[in-house]
Parts: structure tokens; C-alpha cells; sequence
């Protein structure tokens, strides 16, 4: 007779048949797969990420969309307002622990408000916490057990949007001890877990994929650098039309028209930028990627958009998990980018 167990960690199916399939371990006794054990005593992470979808949750449930400032550019990919039938909606803001002091939360959640307003997409509350400070999460379980009205309440979201830290917190806050792990590889929940809350449950689910993540082009050694993850003190260059920023081997900022703008790079310390002319910028990358520029891997192949600014707007530009340019039109500026790594270009929100 065989028994279903699923990982302390990461939900997913134990087995002990096939060591390089998902949930392999020694023997049953084990509570935690190959890859949670790895994680959890060793800080190791395995290389790949799962391509999972929406979960599926049942009808009429409290969903939680978590969401974080990493990927706010993407908040619109998916209409999760309609996606599942006869729920209601709370948009959680996280990581705004990586935001400069500076940012104002109100005019970030304003906008936020206005914009799904027009779109007449219905939010409870849109709440910003930091699930790894804990920061307003003790106002967002407020704010969730006054939505609740005797329903499951479900995290939801993108992959590494902070969902089991946040479960994690709601939990600890709770004092209930839970086994799920959190951790920068994108996908690391495979199943869903709970805890009680209120009258009913709070799940966590595995995260939705978001595609072109930094971690598709490298290995976790490298990609973990690169996420970000701590507060970003933004690099402010005072560029002139024809001046182009090198950052790390991920991409060239060309800044072809538009005067003269103070134009801010928000990256991890381990991305280097490197402003030159635009005529230099391309023979000085080919010269130098591998060395000056990293990290570099030769399989990988790039591309160029060009990209037109108009007045009187503040713009995001974001590079995938890793950073973004924040410039106000009006400009013309090109971006040359791995192949396939998530760029986008929003209004700024902040
Ligand atoms: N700075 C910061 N980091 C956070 C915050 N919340 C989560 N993280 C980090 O983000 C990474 C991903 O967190 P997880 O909680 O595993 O994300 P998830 O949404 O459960 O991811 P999947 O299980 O892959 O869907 C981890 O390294 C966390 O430490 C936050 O509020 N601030
Ligand atoms: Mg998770």
C-alpha cells in the first residue's frame, strides 16, 4: 500500500522512485523533499522553474492578490478580478521595504485606485505591507478578518511575490507554527497549505509564472544577486542626449534624444553601470562583456527596441526581477536587452 505524503515545504507529492523527478526522497520518514531539504539546511536551490498557471481555488472565496513592487509593471497581465467566479478581492502590496523613503505609498495606492476605477476592477482594499518586516501586516490581518464573512481567504500571485513569507508572518503573528519555505527561486510552492483564520482558513498557493525572470538565464548562484531584495539607494546619472548606460551584461540604456535629464537606475550593488558615449556603447560591451560585464554567458543573444517619451510623463522602465529606470519624457531612448527578458515601459507610479 502506498500513502500520500506531500513535503513539509513545498507541498509537492513525496516519492522514492526517481531521484531527478520533484519530491524525491530516501524514504518516507522524511518530511521534506530533496530540493526543501537543500534549501532549508544548505541554502541550495535547484536550477529551473516550474511553469505553473493560475491555482485553482474554490468558488466564493476572499482572494488575496499579492503582489510585489518588483513586479507592479505586470499587475494588469492577468484580470484576477474575473478570473475566479464569485470571489471577492484584496490587492496586497509587498517588498515595499525595498522602496526609497522617499516613495509615497498614498500617491502610489491613489494611482492604483484610479487605474482600477477606469477599469472598473473591484478591490476591497488595496493594502501595502512588507511581509518580510512585517510591516502594516498586523492593519492587513485587520483588514482580512473584517472581509472575511465566514470564507476561505487565499493568497494568490505571481512566483516570488511573497506569498509563503506573508503566510509565514500571518501565521507567527498568530502563533502557529508553519512548515512552508520561502525563497528567491521563482515556483518553490507547489501546493497549497493552510492555517486557521477567523471562522474559516488563510492558504497559501503556488505562485502563477511570470515569464522572461532573470532566474531563466542563469543559475541560482548567480540570479540570487541580481533579484532585488533590499532597499535600492538609486544611481542618479545626469545624462546628455547620445550617452548610453551599460548595466551588468543585461542591457544597454540609450539615451538618443531629449537634452539634457537626470535619469535614475534602481539596481542591486551587484549590477554595474557604466555610462559612455552611444557610439562607443556597443564595441565597448562586445570588448568587455564576461570581464567588465556581468555575468555574461555566450549562449545568450540580445535585443534592441526603441522607445518614444512624450511630455509631462514619468516613466518606468523595468528589467525583468532586477531594477528599473525611472525618466520623464519627453525623450527617445533604446533599450538593447537579453532576448526574451521581461522589459516594460508604465507610467511611473512613484
Ligand atoms: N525585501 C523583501 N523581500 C521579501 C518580501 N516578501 C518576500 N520576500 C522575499 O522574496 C522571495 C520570495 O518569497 P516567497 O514568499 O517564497 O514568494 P512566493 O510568492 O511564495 O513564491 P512562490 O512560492 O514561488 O510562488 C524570498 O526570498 C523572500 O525572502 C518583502 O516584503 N520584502
Ligand atoms: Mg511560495
Amino acid at each position: 500500500m502506498s500513502i500520500d505524503k506531500k513535503c513539509q515545504g513545498c507541498g509537492v507529492k513525496l516519492q522514492t522512485s526517481d531521484i531527478t523527478k520533484l519530491g524525491y526522497v530516501l524514504d518516507m520518514n522524511h518530511d521534506l523533499c530533496k530540493d526543501c531539504f537543500n534549501l532549508k539546511h544548505y541554502h541550495k536551490v535547484k536550477d529551473g522553474i516550474d511553469t505553473a498557471s493560475m491555482p485553482v481555488i474554490e468558488e466564493n472565496a476572499l482572494v488575496v492578490y499579492v503582489l510585489s513592487v518588483n513586479h507592479i509593471s505586470e499587475r494588469l497581465k492577468y484580470r484576477l478580478d474575473r478570473h475566479f467566479y464569485g470571489s471577492e478581492f484584496i490587492l496586497v502590496i509587498n517588498h515595499i521595504d525595498t522602496l526609497e523613503q522617499s516613495v509615497n505609498l498614498n500617491r502610489m495606492i491613489h494611482k492604483l485606485r484610479e487605474e482600477t476605477n477606469r477599469l472598473q476592477m473591484k478591490w476591497l482594499d488595496i493594502v501595502p505591507v512588507s511581509a518580510k518586516t512585517g510591516k502594516y501586516v498586523n492593519e492587513l490581518i485587520e483588514t482580512l478578518a473584517y472581509f472575511q464573512r465566514n470564507r476561505n481567504i487565499y493568497l494568490v500571485g505571481y512566483q516570488n511575490s511573497g506569498k509563503s513569507t506573508l503566510f509565514q508572518k500571518i501565521a507567527q503573528t498568530n502563533n502557529i507554527d508553519v512548515s512552508v519555505l520561502a525563497g528567491k527561486k521563482p515556483g518553490l510552492t507547489q501546493d497549497l497549505f493552510d492555517i486557521p483564520f477567523g471562522t474559516k482558513k488563510l492558504f497559501d498557493t503556488p505562485g502563477i509564472y511570470l515569464e522572461g525572470s532573470i532566474a531563466e538565464y542563469y543559475p541560482f548562484e548567480i540570479y540570487k544577486d541580481l533579484i532585488v531584495e533590499q532597499k535600492i539607494k538609486p544611481t542618479i546619472f545626469q545624462l546628455n542626449e547620445s550617452q548610453s548606460v551599460i548595466i551588468g551584461a543585461q542591457a544597454i540604456f540609450s539615451f538618443l534624444k531629449g537634452g539634457f535629464k537626470g535619469i535614475s537606475f534602481h539596481f542591486n550593488k551587484s549590477v554595474s553601470l557604466h555610462r559612455t558615449k552611444y557610439e562607443n556603447a556597443y564595441e565597448l560591451f562586445d570588448k568587455h562583456k564576461g570581464s567588465l560585464f556581468k555575468p555574461y554567458n555566450e549562449t545568450h543573444t540580445y535585443v534592441k527596441q526603441t522607445f518614444k517619451l512624450n511630455q509631462d510623463t514619468k516613466y518606468e522602465i523595468t528589467i525583468s526581477d532586477i531594477g528599473v529606470i525611472h525618466i520623464k519624457g519627453d525623450a527617445i531612448i533604446e533599450m538593447y536587452y537579453l532576448k526574451g527578458l521581461r522589459l516594460t515601459l508604465t507610467e511611473s507610479l512613484y
